[in-house]
């Protein structure tokens, strides 16, 4: 099982100019992208049966739910920046899957739903990090929604249940004996812009927002790259407090737990701000071979 990290600012996406988004731009945004391609390509050589994404943008307030229908097929507008984010899709769905998982987190105690609804809208997250990851959608994917236990609890509390889910999700991939990519969709620090240029794409207007956060984010950069994640796990909910991360949602415990928490060098692939947000594109990838030294 090999893991990504990959953020979801739909502005990516706006940014790469596919056919299924309708907004038109001059670009921006390369070191993301570049770095984006790039991964996408290795993923490419790499044989592989199922995406497995984690997404904070389908919020559930009541368990973890999955997918549970073959296909899904609408247009997805990002509520906050329509202007750059109407993307029309259709997503195939590993469903066999995502039940083993649904199952084995409820084995776990884990609360869990399939979302049968045919008129579910799938949320811009999965589709801005599958669409980065793999232009062609040619895998069928698995999607997890994010429980709100930052929120109700505490970050604390969080990395206790996302470690929790991420372990029954690798038993039922285990038992299931696929191939899979997983996906952690999130940015890093969190604090952005309140007011958007009028050329989203300027990026002469485009910064680190604040200096504290940056540094932050380098800090995880660099236990990343030393094989430390175990110990940026332990650290995850000061971060996640001190910078208003989106790791609050669970993404990165999710995956590293389920990862057996790797303590080899992950490859990174491109860190830029978007609307001041920090953004990291990285992988980990078991196989010592295939491993690279990116960046
Ligand atoms: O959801 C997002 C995000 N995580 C980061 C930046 C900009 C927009 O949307
Ligand atoms: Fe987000």
């Amino acid at each position: 099982m090999l893991g990504c990290l990959a953020p979801h600012p739909p502005h990516v996406v706006y940014a790469e100019n596919p056919e299924q988004n309708e907004p038109v731009s001059e670009g921006g945004w390369e070191t993301l992208r570049w770095g984006y391609n790039r991964l996408a390509r290795k993923l490419k050589t790499i044989d592989y049966d199922a995406l497995v994404i984690f997404t904070p943008h389908w919020q559930t307030y009541i368990g973890t739910h999955f997918l549970g229908l073959p296909e899904f097929k609408s247009k997805s507008v990002d509520p906050v920046f329509p202007n750059i984010f109407r993307y029309n899709y259709d997503i195939k769905v590993d469903v066999d899957l995502a039940e083993k998982m649904r199952e084995k987190a409820s084995e776990h105690g884990i609360i869990t739903k399939m979302m049968r609804n045919q008129d579910f809208r799938v949320d811009y997250g999965t589709i801005t990090s599958c669409h980065m990851l793999n232009p062609d959608w040619d895998k069928p994917i698995v999607t997890i929604s994010s429980n709100r236990n930052s929120h109700y609890y505490s970050a604390e509390v969080m990395n206790e249940q996302a470690a929790a889910l991420g372990r029954a999700c690798a038993e039922a991939i285990e038992e299931s004996g696929k191939k899979v990519v997983m996906i952690s969709s999130h940015s890093l620090s969190h604090r952005h812009f309140v007011t958007e240029s009028p050329l989203p794409e300027d990026m002469s207007k485009e910064h680190i927002y604040n200096h504290s956060q940056y540094v932050w984010d380098m800090k995880l950069v660099e236990l990343m790259r030393e094989g430390r994640m175990r110990e940026l796990i332990d650290i995850l909910p000061e971060f996640t407090e001190q910078t208003i991360a989106e790791t609050e949602a669970g993404g990165l415990t999710w995956m590293m737990a389920a990862m057996g928490f790797p303590d080899y060098g992950a490859e990174i692939y491109g860190y830029q701000s978007v609307i001041g947000t920090g953004n990291l594109v990285a992988a980990w990838d078991p196989n010592s071979v295939t491993r690279e030294i990116v960046l």
